[in-house]
């Protein structure tokens, strides 16, 4: 599941999947956000992004990883809870016009 990473380590100023039309369901989120909240706090901060990163992306330096943080970081918290991180991957709820 962490591949959805590899995504984002690997563009990072993509950010949005969906700009690259690329989907994820929120049920598949939900599994790697579980995964990377090694401290099931509900939210990542910067250690346990970086230890998910690090794992699919061992090339990923310390700056990246901390850009990805602030951009996921849409509260300016430190941590990115679920929200945030959903918004990151481009999830949006697909509404009935
Ligand atoms: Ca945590
Ligand atoms: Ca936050």
């Amino acid at each position: 599941m962490l591949n959805i990473l590899i995504d984002l380590a690997n563009d990072p100023a993509a950010g949005a999947a969906s700009a690259r039309g690329v989907s994820y369901s929120e049920d598949e989120l939900r599994a790697v956000f579980d995964a990377i909240d090694t401290d099931g706090s509900g939210d990542i901060d910067l250690g346990e992004l970086r230890a998910a990163i690090t794992q699919v992306s061992p090339t990923a330096d310390e700056d990246t990883i901390a850009k990805m943080l602030t951009m996921a970081d849409a509260d300016g918290s430190g941590e990115v809870d679920f929200d945030e991180f959903k918004k990151l991957f481009g999830v949006v709820p697909v509404v009935a016009a």
